[in-house]
C-alpha cells in the first residue's frame, strides 16, 4: 500500500504540500481540480500543471478524488452522452499524464451527509456526526444552511455553494430515478467508459454512499457488499473497482468491514480508513482512528487489507479538529497526520509479524 493524503489544491487547501511531505511514510497525495464543475473537461495543461506543483514539493499525485459525475449521467437523461463523452476525455488525458486512478461516487443530490460539522468530544476536540432524528426533522432545502457556519469558511465537497443554490431542481430532477434505474445509469456509464481505462489502464474506484442508506428519500445503491457485487458482475472488468471507505460502509452496523474487504479482494483500489463511534444505531460521531476511541476494530480493517494483497493508495480520513487548527471539517493536518502514524504503525506490525511466521 502507498500511505497517502487528501489535499484539495493551494487555492483550497489550509495544508500545504510541505506540511504533507513531512509526515512519516507519506509519499502521495489524492488530489482533483477542485474548480472543475461536473461535466467540463480536465484539460491536459491543467493537470500537467498540478502534477508539476505536487512533484516539485517532493510528493507525487497518487490518485484523483474525485472527477465528478454530472447529473445528467447518473439520472440517464438524454444529453448524458455529451457529458459521458467529457468524462472519457478527463480520463484520457489523465491517463497521459500517467494516473491511474479515479475515485467518484453516484449519489444523487449529496455527497455525504452530515447533521453536524463540529460536534464537540469531551476531550474539547471537535467531530464530524449524524443525527437520524436531524435528518428526519429538517427540510433538505435547508440543509446546507443548517451546518454551513461551522464550516470554517471551506467549501465543502459535494456541498459547492453553486450547487447548493439549485437544491430544489436537483431534487425535480431525481423525482423519477429509483434504485433500478440508478444502477442502470450507472451500468450504461461504466461500459461506456471502461474502453479508455482498459488503454490507460485507469482503475475507477466507486465511493460509497454516506452514510450507507437512502436519505430525504433518494435512492443510494452503494451501500452494502450485495450491491458491490451486482454493480461489478453487470460490468465485468477489473477497472471497475472500489474505494473500501470504512466510515461510510461501517455507518451501517450490518456491514462488517474486514469481511467486506475480503470478499472484495482484487477489486479494492483504494482505500479510506477512519474509525467512528457510535452512540446507538442512528447516531454516530467521527472519532480519531485508533480502534479505542471509536467502534471500529483497526487492525483488523488493516490485516484483511494486508491479507487481501493490497497495493494501492490508502489514506487516512476524516480527523478530528485538535490543537486549535481551524480547516475544512474533517481534513485539518494534525489528527490526519496522527491517523496516517497509526494506520502506518499498524501496518509495520502486521508485516513484520506475517514475514516472521
Ligand atoms: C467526504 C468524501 C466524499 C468523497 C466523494 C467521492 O469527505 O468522502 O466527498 O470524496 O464522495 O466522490
Amino acid at each position: 500500500m502507498e500511505m497517502t493524503i487528501r489535499w484539495f489544491g493551494s487555492k483550497y487547501d489550509t495544508v500545504t504540500l510541505e506540511q504533507i511531505r513531512q509526515i512519516p511514510g507519506v509519499s502521495g497525495v489524492i488530489t482533483t481540480l477542485y474548480d472543475t464543475a461536473p461535466g467540463e473537461i480536465w484539460s491536459i495543461e491543467a493537470i500537467r500543471d498540478l502534477k508539476k506543483e505536487v512533484e516539485s514539493a517532493g510528493l507525487n499525485i497518487s490518485g484523483i478524488e474525485s472527477v465528478n459525475i454530472h447529473d445528467a449521467i447518473k439520472v440517464g437523461s438524454e444529453d448524458r452522452d455529451r457529458y459521458i463523452d467529457n468524462y472519457i476525455k478527463t480520463l484520457e488525458n489523465l491517463g497521459r499524464e500517467d494516473i491511474h486512478l479515479v475515485c467518484y461516487n453516484f449519489m444523487p443530490v449529496f455527497d455525504w451527509t452530515r447533521t453536524e460539522l463540529a460536534r464537540k468530544r469531551p476531550d474539547g476536540s471537535t467531530v464530524l456526526a449524524y443525527s437520524q432524528k436531524t435528518i428526519d426533522s429538517i427540510d433538505p432545502e435547508n440543509m446546507f444552511a443548517s451546518i454551513k457556519d461551522d464550516s470554517n469558511g471551506a467549501i465543502l465537497p459535494g456541498w459547492e455553494p453553486d450547487r447548493m443554490e439549485h437544491i430544489k431542481e436537483l431534487f425535480d430532477l431525481y423525482r423519477n430515478v429509483d434504485e433500478e434505474k440508478l444502477f442502470d445509469n450507472l451500468k450504461y456509464f461504466l461500459e461506456r467508459i471502461m474502453p479508455v481505462c482498459d488503454r490507460y489502464d485507469i482503475n475507477m474506484a466507486i465511493h460509497p454512499d454516506d452514510p450507507a442508506w437512502p436519505v430525504f428519500g433518494l435512492p443510494r445503491i452503494i451501500t452494502s457488499l450485495d450491491n458491490i457485487m451486482r454493480m461489478m458482475k453487470m460490468v465485468d472488468n477489473v477497472h471497475n473497482g472500489v474505494t473500501f471507505c470504512a466510515g461510510s460502509y461501517g455507518t451501517n452496523r450490518a456491514n462488517d468491514l474486514p469481511t467486506m474487504i475480503r470478499a472484495l479482494k482484487g477489486r479494492v483500489h483504494f482505500a479510506h480508513v477512519r474509525n467512528l463511534k457510535f452512540n446507538s444505531d442512528d447516531d454516530f460521531e467521527e472519532a480519531s482512528h485508533l480502534s479505542s476511541d471509536g467502534s471500529f476494530d483497526m487492525y483488523e480493517i488493516m490485516k484483511a487489507l494486508y491479507d487481501t494483497g493490497f497495493d494501492g493508495p490508502i489514506r487516512p480520513d476524516h480527523g478530528r479538529m485538535i490543537w486549535g487548527e481551524k480547516a475544512m471539517p474533517g481534513y485539518g493536518l494534525y489528527d490526519r497526520a496522527l491517523g496516517a502514524a497509526y494506520l502506518n504503525g499498524l501496518w509495520e506490525a502486521i508485516d513484520k509479524n506475517e514475514k516472521a511466521k
